[in-house]
């Protein structure tokens, strides 16, 4: 064991949290992450946000495909709220220190807590001899791209629970390791109505962008038609909302239908139930339809705008980068000589 290295005993708060581009922003990732992430970086918190490039690519992405994507998500977060000048804003892979980290987290982290998770389980599913071991080993780079800036807060959906609590695992194992009190334990923050949006055509399954079915989600870049006609053919029972929560207990889909709403309304789903209880589906549908374009319009409308002018949105995650690289590099270099390697080079 290397010698301990002084280290600071306790962390500024600073919030990162990333999302992929590995296809189309999702009602799931606007109301879990983007929405919450924007209220962060309002609250004045120091708040970094990265596209994860890297992730991505443990399923194939079409390089073309890739860099549209990446732009277009980049389009989402500003379109959102995020303003590059208060937050910082880059992809992941034009910042080395993820990967580098990645790597050693590799080495820290058990086999065992790796084939625990259950995202992989979910993804690889009877496939798993043909996955990337990427994807095998994508917690361990996802707790790199939290640590390199040491954050304290990670703002996520239910979903990446169990990736965080492998991150405090990870950063607690290190610091136990090089008898040192390098890493924060990190906070999942995860809170409201829309921390786990399901898809519209199983409320028992995730909202995701890569789900075959288009249907079973609402897509940022989606029009006023396509989301009434999506909100409208969504899956629920014949049974008019209840009188309070309980009687959603058994109701996954409509459940969902309610928690969208509260999460679009900024409001509790026992709001939404007091205001809808005994109406039909025929009634609730097209009001959460009118409400989801009055959020959600804007939006896409200010993403389409950015798009006319990628140059921009280059530059943007570039400056973003090479802010985000000023804070994880020293951080990197650090763990480097806690963990005894030779740093000599000169340029
Ligand atoms: N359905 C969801 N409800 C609430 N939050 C969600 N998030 C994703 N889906 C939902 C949150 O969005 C952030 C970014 O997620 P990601 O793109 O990195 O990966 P993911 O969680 O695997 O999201 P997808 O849409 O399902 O992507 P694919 O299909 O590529 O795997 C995270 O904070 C996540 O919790």
């Amino acid at each position: 064991m290397s010698e301990p290295v002084q280290t600071p005993q306790t962390f500024p708060t600073r919030i990162f949290s990333g999302i992929q581009p590995s296809g189309g922003l999702t009602l799931g990732n606007y109301l879990g992450a983007l929405k919450r992430f924007v209220q962060k970086q309002d609250e004045g918190i120091e708040t970094i946000y990265c596209i994860v490039d890297m992730h991505a690519i443990t399923v194939w992405q079409d390089p073309a495909k890739l860099r549209q994507q990446t732009r277009e998500l980049a389009a989402g977060f500003i379109a959102a709220g995020i303003d590059p000048a208060r937050s910082i804003l880059f992809n992941q892979s034009q910042v080395s220190a993820h990967v580098e980290l990645g790597w050693i987290f590799n080495t820290v982290a058990r086999m065992g807590w790796m084939s625990r998770m259950t995202q992989f389980k979910d993804k690889a599913g009877k496939n798993s001899e043909n996955v990337s071991l990427g994807l095998f080993a994508y917690p361990a780079l996802m707790a790199a791209d939290i640590l390199a800036y040491k954050a304290t807060h990670v703002p996520v959906g239910e979903d990446q629970k169990q990736h965080l609590e492998l991150t405090r695992d990870i950063a607690a194992k290190f610091n136990n390791d090089y008898g040192v009190n390098f890493f924060p334990i990190t906070e999942p923050v995860i809170e409201g109505a829309g921390t786990r949006v399901m898809s519209l055509r199983d409320g028992t399954k995730k909202m995701s962008k890569s789900d075959p079915s288009d249907q079973s989600r609402i897509n940022l870049t989606d029009d006023t038609d396509t989301i009434a006609k999506k909100f409208r053919k969504a899956k629920t029972d014949a049974e008019p909302l209840p009188e309070d929560l309980e009687g959603l207990k058994d109701r996954p889909d409509a459940r969902n239908l309610v928690n969208i709403y509260a999460a679009l309304a900024d409001i509790t789903p026992e709001a939404v139930i007091s205001q809808y209880a005994g109406a039909q589906f025929g009634t609730f549908k097209p009001a959460l339809a009118d409400l989801a374009v009055a959020k959600l319009s804007p939006i896409t409308r200010k993403m389409s705008e950015l798009m006319q002018d990628t140059t921009e949105i280059d530059r943007i995650l570039g400056a973003g980068a090479a802010r985000a690289n000023a804070i994880a590099r020293p951080i990197v270099d650090e763990v480097y000589d806690i963990i005894g390697m030779i740093r000599s080079r000169q340029i």
